[in-house]
């Protein structure tokens, strides 16, 4: 048995009501995620969009900026026939009504950059530090492991039925955002865990981690191990040019297991920006506060204490760029401890 009185229904029922009356309004719904948007943001766009059908009968649009890439994303995507496409910054506003999921207006990460860009804000990471926004509606609970667990109360409160698919993208983007609770979880995302995996499909859940990887995926791991720099307990890899944004975290989370290492940091370069993904093991490291020091005056980035992300436009000179962020990595997460490379090239024969 789970206990229910983790959840915050009462709260969540108000804000269902809420939320819906700001729908209610004429003209299209958008519900945007972040740019490369991850299973929770992919779960959470689900659910909301089937509460804005039930309580309205209007059928939203989900959309994101930047590229959904990951093999496991597209897996999801397809498997449980989530419709989405790609917003640019200046169309969001096309829309008469704009809800924000697991991300916040000029975050940096999202194609809402500017105040008004967002009517409605629904997300678990804390307030970027540069937001000035102000949505007729916000629901942040950095406390949480995932924004899929406040849309499973959403559901519930909304006495929502939830299908084997709704119950997998929503079990899937709390497992993924928390690493099995191993994360960043609070009492509720448990309980929504717990009482989710009961309706979920767990074959489509093994398809979608497993999904097959392509050839340039293992290219850019190997790239990052063949760059990788270890400085006192925080290991450094950087992908110089990817495809895809969402390695960057990937290789973070990968690198975090070495044996040793309190921090983990991925950098690189994705089309013009440059993206910094940090992980670390517990919250002394404060990831989200030392990541916005490294791009201070560069970019914008925020998280949590044990994972954080950073974007900087990559400019003229990438290349430039490039080494700045190292060194100002190395300032910031290992000073006085000179790096040295994870492995060495072998000697020529
Ligand atoms: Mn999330």
């Amino acid at each position: 048995m789970t206990d229910q009185s983790r959840l915050n229904l009462a709260q969540s029922e108000a804000n269902v009501k809420t939320l819906l009356e700001i729908c209610r309004r004429p003209g299209r719904i958008l519900i945007l995620m972040q740019n490369n948007p991850d299973p929770d943001a992919l779960a959470s766009a689900m659910a909301l969009r089937e509460l804005i059908h039930a309580g309205l009968r209007k059928r939203a649009v989900i959309g994101y900026g930047g590229v959904c890439g990951r093999a496991e994303n597209r897996a999801m995507m397809n498997l449980l026939r989530i419709e989405a496409r790609f917003v640019k910054p200046e169309s969001v506003r096309d829309y008469g009504t704009v809800c924000l999921v697991d991300a916040q207006p000029m975050a940096g990460n999202n194609a809402a950059t500017t105040e008004d860009a967002a009517d409605v804000v629904i997300d678990h990471h804390e307030v970027p530090e540069k937001a000035s926004y102000r949505p007729e509606f916000a629901d942040i609970r950095p406390e949480y492991g995932a924004t899929s667990t406040i849309l499973y109360e959403y559901l519930l409160a909304a006495e929502h039925p939830i299908s084997n698919d709704l119950a997998t993208a929503l079990f899937y983007g709390i497992q993924s955002d928390t690493q099995e609770l191993g994360r960043e979880a609070s009492p509720a995302d448990v309980v929504a865990f717990q009482e989710l995996f009961v309706k979920a499909d767990t074959k489509k859940l093994s398809r979608m981690r497993r999904a097959p990887l392509p050839r340039e995926y293992f290219e850019m791991l190997h790239e990052s191990l063949a760059n990788c720099m270890v400085a006192d307990k925080t290991v450094i890899s950087m992908i110089r040019h990817s495809e895809h944004p969402d390695i960057f975290a990937e290789v973070a989370d990968l690198m975090l297991r070495l044996e040793g290492m309190r921090c983990s940091i991925c950098y690189g370069k994705c089309g013009d920006t440059i993206y910094l993904s940090v992980r670390s093991v517990d919250g002394r490291t404060n990831a989200a506060e030392r990541i916005v020091r490294v791009v201070r005056g560069l970019g914008s980035g925020g998280g949590h204490r044990t994972m954080a992300g950073a974007q900087i436009p990559a400019g003229g000179q990438p290349e430039q760029r490039l080494d700045a962020v190292y060194k100002r990595i190395l300032e910031q997460f290992a000073p006085d401890h000179p790096p040295r490379p994870l492995f060495v090239e072998p000697a020529p024969i």
